[in-house]
């Protein structure tokens, strides 16, 4: 089942018929006793909606804090490692990859997070921006995978690679994560062989695509998941990006009017055009 936050409301999806949820509070659903059973009774006891199509799409969040991991892909570590060698931080990168404790860290409010068909930023003062397609982890209150969206950790590669210290922000600016379309509601974790894909499309030409898939991963959801929860309560939930396994050649950069898709396929595809604006922020 997916669960799509819009305009108009909140609908669940089952196979291709889309259905009203009573319930207009996001965090109601997502701070929900039992979310799986709730929608699985409204979609046995409603009627298809004919509404849905009309609705604009929004991010599928509202006051959960978005974290990230980082350096869960060999990928990542090998391309961070190389982006920060000359300033002598390369070797964080293999030592947290091996280490048992992992990198997370703060991503988004709500506020800087784009919904799919909107826009994603490049910062003014970078010269190397990438996206990066991460799965990312539903949480709610208590700790509980609860779902599944996708999610564009935007990054400045210059910025992160100057220093490794600034690090946020290489990663935290407004409009600097993307997530949606939609949330995939389940209560079972996703096969190893789901595949995330990557596609970067600049005056409808393909100029980067790439593939990874959960096998690559190198810690399990629920070992993040325990990590973030440590010392640190989520009294509206959580969703938790889980890195990035592809990363465009150091040649690439992002560039403004380039469209982003990424597929992943129980979920769907998030899709972004890129800006970089310094005065305005637009939408
Ligand atoms: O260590 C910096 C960030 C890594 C990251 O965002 C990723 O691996 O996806
Ligand atoms: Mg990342």
């Amino acid at each position: 089942m997916k669960l799509y936050r819009t305009s108009n409301g909140n609908y669940v999806e089952q196979d291709g018929s889309f259905y009203r949820v009573p319930e207009p509070s996001w965090d109601a659903l997502i701070t929900h006793d039992d979310l799986c059973g709730y929608l699985s009774r409204l979609v046995a006891g409603g009627d298809a909606v004919s509404d849905f199509a009309s609705a604009r799409i929004e991010a599928p969040i509202g006051a959960q804090e978005v974290w990230a991991a980082g350096v869960t892909y060999y990928r990542s570590r090998s391309a961070r490692m190389a982006e920060a060698k000359d300033a002598g931080g390369g070797d964080f990168y293999d030592r947290v990859y091996s280490a048992e404790r992992p990198e997370l860290f703060f991503k988004a409010t709500a506020s800087r997070v784009a919904a799919t068909g909107s826009h994603v930023r490049i910062r003014s003062d970078s010269k190397w921006s990438v996206p990066e397609p991460e799965l990312t982890l539903v949480i709610n209150q208590r700790g509980r995978i609860i779902g599944y969206t996708v999610g564009n950790d935007m990054s400045s590669r210059d910025i992160e690679g100057e220093n490794p210290l600034y690090l946020p922000q290489a990663k935290v600016y407004d409009r600097s994560c993307a997530l949606g379309p939609c949330i995939l509601v389940s209560d079972e974790p996703l096969l190893s062989t789901t595949t995330i894909r990557l596609q970067i499309q600049r005056k409808g030409e393909i100029v980067f695509s790439g593939t990874t898939t959960l096998a690559e991963l190198k810690r399990t959801p629920a070992t993040l998941v325990e990590y973030l929860f440590r010392e640190n309560s989520f009294p509206a939930g959580a969703y938790l990006m889980t890195g990035t396994g592809i990363v465009p050649p150091d040649s690439f950069t992002l560039a403004p009017g380039d469209r982003i898709r990424i597929t992943i396929d129980p979920i769907g595809t998030l899709e972004n055009e890129v800006v970089q604006a310094s005065a305005s922020h637009p939408s």
